[in-house]
């Protein structure tokens, strides 16, 4: 049995609880250590200056593998892309709302800028990067299609999961538990060609 030891490079806890639960089942033949930042006590901030969800993710990952000799690191950046806003909030889904961003003040925002809007077609990005010692390995990307409703429903996830709404399971992302938006979302599309990749990594 191979043991690979990974960092997952984020502060963001929604996506720390998916990423553990997406990653805990990588088959018979490895075996996958999870590290946390607060694990390694590394409270640094990485920033985010790239233009894409691929060049942040890139730019995180290498950074925060400088902080963990010797340890495959993982960082991911993703946000809602909407459509009819020309790909807003993309890359600033986090802050949309800035300042003072809270996931809820960013749906508010969102909901108002697309009042009266049509078209509600939305899709959920990922892209995971992974980065060993400053030097970045490979990257992956992530894709999922719904669409943005004007109420909130459901309690669980994270983000704009209330208001995104996923047409084959009649259901928005924050009505499905964990297992549920793990078997289909965006962050589990990109990890699971993130796990296809990590048997090729040499042993460290
Ligand atoms: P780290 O940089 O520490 O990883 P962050 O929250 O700042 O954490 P991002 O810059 O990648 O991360 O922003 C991602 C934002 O996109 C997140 O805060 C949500 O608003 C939104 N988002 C991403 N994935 C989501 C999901 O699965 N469900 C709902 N919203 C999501």
């Amino acid at each position: 049995m191979r043991e690979l030891t990974l960092l997952i490079a984020t502060f963001n806890q929604g996506k720390i609880r998916e990423i553990q639960r997406i990653l805990a089942h990588t088959g018979d033949r490895l075996r996958v250590t999870l590290l946390s930042l607060a694990d390694l006590n590394i409270a640094a901030e990485a920033s985010e200056t790239g233009n894409s969800f691929l060049e942040n993710a890139a730019e995180k990952s290498v950074y925060y593998s400088k902080f963990a000799p010797n340890t495959y690191t993982i960082a991911e950046d993703s946000g809602l892309s909407v459509t009819a806003l020309n790909g807003e909030p993309g890359i600033y889904s986090a802050r949309y709302s800035d300042p003072g961003a809270t996931d809820d003040k960013n749906i508010e925002k969102l909901l108002h800028k697309l009042e009266n809007q049509a078209d509600r077609r939305a899709t959920f990005v990922t892209a995971v990067s992974l980065s060993l010692d400053g030097r970045l390995i490979k990257s992956f990307i992530g894709e999922v299609e719904g669409e943005i409703i004007d109420q909130r429903r459901g309690e669980s996830g994270f983000g704009y999961d209330p208001i995104f709404y996923y047409p084959p399971l009649q259901k928005t992302f924050a009505q499905l538990t964990t297992d549920q938006k793990n078997a289909i979302s965006h962050r589990y599309r990109a990890l699971e060609k993130l796990r296809q990749f990590l048997p090729q990594l040499p042993v460290i």
